[in-house]
């Protein structure tokens, strides 16, 4: 499986980095890449018309503010497209989530949460989606919900610190 993750400003990567270390402990190839929806409107068409041709299974695409990036990628693509609202400084990032989120009927966006949460859940439902025929990430992803299980029980032992 090969996932593109894109950002809308070099400003959102310490909230993207988040999707590309799961992918990374998933096992899973991504390429990374700074596509702004208003700012490289010919390189985001380009990137979203050959985004199947070029290999990828599905698009991670983060953006803050008057989110159209994962909106316009997905326009140009049939491949699925994750959508992550960055947390913005004017709104905390409701204005991101909306933007994404009120897809019209016809181009869906799969939206995940606002920030951080957001950014994993992005690469962990990208990973979901390639589990159904790669038998690898669906052992990956299993040994990593096990892992968080783990973690889970066992943070039961900090209360009586
Ligand atoms: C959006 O505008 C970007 O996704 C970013 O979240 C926001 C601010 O961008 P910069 O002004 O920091 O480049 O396009």
């Amino acid at each position: 499986m090969k996932v593109a993750v894109i950002m809308g400003s070099v400003s959102d990567w310490p909230t993207m980095k988040l999707s590309t270390e799961i992918l990374s402990e998933l096992g899973i190839e991504f390429t990374k890449h700074v596509i702004s929806a208003h700012r490289m409107p010919a390189e985001l068409q380009t990137f979203g018309v050959t985004a199947r041709e070029n290999g990828y299974q599905a698009i991670i695409a983060g953006a803050g503010g008057a989110a159209h990036l994962p909106g316009m990628l997905a326009a140009n693509t049939t491949l699925p497209v994750i959508g992550v609202p960055v947390q913005s400084k004017a709104l905390n990032g409701l204005d991101s989530l909306l933007s994404i989120v009120q897809m019209p009927a016809g181009v869906p966006v799969a939206t995940v949460a606002i920030g951080t949460a957001g950014a994993k859940n992005a690469a962990l439902l990208a990973a979901q989606i390639g589990s159904i025929t790669d038998e690898q990430i669906a052992l990956s992803l299993t040994n990593f919900r096990q892992k968080q299980t783990n973690a889970a029980i066992e943070s039961e032992a900090q209360l009586n610190d």
